[in-house]
């Protein structure tokens, strides 16, 4: 039995030595509940009192000696593993990377986001309203008179011959005036429609960002300090503003606003169609009639009103000359923002 422990020792030891993947199986083979030294240890029974601790001594030394070996060359070969796939396994740092496949804000977001966030560090609050409105809210209470041409069903989308989509964001500050007392300062940025074929500078569908001031001595020089101010912030801090007289049925004095071209700096270039200047906005002192129709007494308060199109406003920021391209929603055009 001695002779068959000092066996099993030398060629356990033997494989083990010779092993280069997995120890486990030598493992079981000599140490497993079906193992050989094991085996060994099962036949003691039949021994005399006097060899048993002598066989015991010889299988526990027989053990942990192969214990040790299997310890051991487990050590090198982690070792072993580990140098070889330093060797094989080099890492190439100059591979392109998968970029994953990220989402993007649409350029019209965009837009809105910035210009809404500009108002809101000036002190305006958001205020939002239905997209279908009532000819009183679009029309009436904003002094549009009864022949006025934005009033045709050829121009704006009737629900009834009472409510419609709205044609301007204008009604949400109708609303908001009801409801509130001066000082007022709100923006309302929104969807407006219009029945217009689509083309490269109409869409029936668009987004507008309009504001109004009300209070006790607001003046066109409020107005100008305000949208100089975003135009500045917006465009670049060289920019300027250009007010050309126009007419409104909701405001009097009216202006539409040009800003400086923020690429050639007023010199003329491809955005600006060599104009120097670009036409972004409309604004003007709130007529005497919609603040009435607003609930506001016009021989107290004065307060000014502007508005712009948000596509406008995308379309020369990201240097796009066809509207359609922002509602196409072609991958290859948004994956470029
Ligand atoms: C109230 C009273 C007056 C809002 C205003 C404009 C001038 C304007 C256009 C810009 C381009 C519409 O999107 S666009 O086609 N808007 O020129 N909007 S003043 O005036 C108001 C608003 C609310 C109670």
């Amino acid at each position: 039995m001695k002779q068959q422990l000092e066996q099993i020792r030398t060629t356990a030891i033997a494989e083990i030595a010779a092993a280069d993947t997995s120890l486990e199986e030598i493992r079981i083979k000599y140490l497993g509940k079906k193992g050989a030294l094991t085996a060994i240890l099962r036949g003691m029974g039949s021994l005399t009192p006097e060899e048993r601790p002598v066989i015991g001594a010889v299988a526990n030394e027989v053990r942990n000696d192969i214990e040790s070996a299997l310890e051991k060359r487990g050590a090198e070969l982690k070792k072993l593993s580990l140098a070889r796939s330093l060797v094989e396994e080099k890492l190439d740092v100059t591979y392109d990377a998968i970029a994953p496949n990220a989402g993007h804000i649409h350029p019209i977001t965009r837009a809105l986001e910035r210009m809404t966030e500009i108002f809101i560090d000036m002190g305006f609050s958001i205020v939002e309203g239905p997209e279908v409105e009532t000819v009183g809210n679009n029309f009436d209470a904003l002094n549009a008179p009864a022949d006025h041409p934005s009033r045709d069903f050829q121009d704006t989308f009737y629900i009834t011959e009472s409510t419609l989509l709205r044609t301007q964001t204008s009604p949400v500050q109708i609303r908001a005036m009801r409801g509130m007392t001066p000082p007022i300062r709100i923006i309302s940025p929104g969807r407006v429609y219009r029945s217009d074929v689509a083309d490269a500078s109409h869409s029936p569908m668009f987004h507008q960002l309009e504001g109004l001031v009300i209070d006790k001595g607001i003046t066109m020089g409020d107005l100008k300090g305000i949208l100089s101010k975003f135009a500045k912030t917006m465009f670049g801090p060289e920019t300027k503003t250009r007010f050309r007289p126009h007419n409104f049925p909701f405001t009097e004095p009216s202006a539409e606003v040009d800003v400086s071209c923020f690429v050639c700096g007023g010199k003329g270039c491809r955005l600006c169609k060599n104009e120097g200047w670009m036409e972004i906005l409309g604004a003007g002192m709130v007529h005497p009639e919609v603040l009435r129709a607003g609930g506001i007494d016009p021989d107290v308060y004065t307060g000014f009103a502007f508005g712009m199109g948000v596509e406008r406003v995308a379309m020369v920021m990201s240097g796009i000359d066809d509207l359609r391209l922002m509602f196409e929603n072609d991958a290859r055009f948004l994956k470029q923002f």
